[in-house]
């Protein structure tokens, strides 16, 4: 029997998370939105099912506004939300998505009580946080899709920094996703050279300022919405490492209880993705400067969560 991947909000993020989980034959997809946008989201489904032909994929695509059509889903995506527009902060949006996630969370925990769940609604930390509370699900089964993407983008502006294959660049973003985010040049390397040899400290603190400022570049340059392609690779990349056991290491806000010196928190740290879910953490010992970076971060995500009054 093929896998269940449940979207819960159909918009920009959500119609690539769809067609990359059938591209990728990740399994049957149900993307859930609000009733007012469930036929736009039926379409989606409906256009997608018609590219099966000539993407060679096999899957089956619906659209539902009701929970009871995701019972028994594999895994679950959260993208249900509003996105962060120009001039408003990640914060702005805070009140109105502990609010939308509060809801999907009780239709998650009543009808994919199983289900390996990533979320990526802003504010990233927050909402991870609130799904976490208010399902009550084990840690393991709850992750928050940030340090995935933010660790593209820095691998990617390294790419391009330097003209080499970004297939080469392996490296870590640490924290919150937040301008505050934690990018390590010290464990950056480049085919195997660390980048701190081949980059001056000017382009990596360049790189290290268009990394944190990411999101927000692209959010300027839209007008209105924010990144939809790039997100979606990232927690398909999550998911797929949960449905074929790949026990891929990815930065993921995860329930830190200790780690770190991080206790209660969900926040971007390197995870071990496999079947049974966030495996396991990986803790890195921080120089100083890092340390005390990381700090300000998780102060950031201290303040927001404390926001969420829940
Ligand atoms: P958008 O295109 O607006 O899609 C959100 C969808 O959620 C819409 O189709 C809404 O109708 C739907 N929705 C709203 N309320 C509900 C609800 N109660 N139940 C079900 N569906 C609902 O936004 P998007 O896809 O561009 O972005 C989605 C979220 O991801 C936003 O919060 C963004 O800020 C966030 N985002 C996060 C990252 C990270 O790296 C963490 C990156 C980019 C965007």
């Amino acid at each position: 029997m093929r896998k269940k991947i449940a979207l819960i909000g159909g918009g920009q993020i959500g119609q690539i998370l769809a067609m990359l989980a059938a591209q990728k034959e990740l399994g049957d997809i149900v993307i859930l939105d609000v009733p007012d946008y469930v036929n736009v989201c039926k379409g989606k489904a409906l256009d997608l099912m018609e590219m099966a032909p000539h993407g060679n994929y096999d899957a089956s695509i619906t659209a539902t506004s009701d929970y009871k059509d995701i019972a028994g889903a594999d895994v679950v995506i959260v993208t249900a939300g509003k996105p962060r527009e120009a001039g408003m902060t990640r914060e702005d949006l805070l009140n109105v998505n502990i609010k939308i996630i509060t809801e999907v969370a009780n239709g998650v925990k009543q009808y994919a009580p199983k289900a390996f769940c990533i979320i990526v609604t802003n504010p990233l930390d927050a909402m991870v946080y609130v799904f976490h509370k208010v399902t009550g699900f084990p840690k393991h089964q709850v992750i928050g899709m940030a340090g995935t993407l933010d660790t593209a983008r820095w691998r990617a502006f390294i790419a391009m920094e330097l003209g080499v294959s970004v297939a080469d660049v392996a490296g870590t973003v640490l924290g919150g996703h937040g301008p505050d985010m934690v990018p390590l040049p010290r464990l950056t390397t480049v085919g195997g050279v660390p980048l701190t040899e081949i980059a001056s400290p000017e382009q990596i603190d360049r790189l290290v300022t268009r990394t944190r400022e990411a999101g927000t570049e692209i959010v300027k340059l839209f007008g209105k919405g924010s990144a939809f392609f790039s997100p979606a690779w990232s927690a398909i990349v999550i998911a797929e490492s949960y449905l074929k056991d790949k026990r891929r290491v990815l930065p993921c806000a995860a329930l830190c209880e200790g780690e770190y010196g991080v206790n209660g928190l969900f926040i971007g740290v390197p995870c071990l993705i496999s079947a049974k879910g966030m495996e396991k953490i990986f803790e890195i010992k921080l120089t100083e400067e890092e340390k005390a970076q990381f700090q300000k971060t998780v102060a950031s995500v201290t303040k927001t969560v404390s926001e969420c009054k829940i």
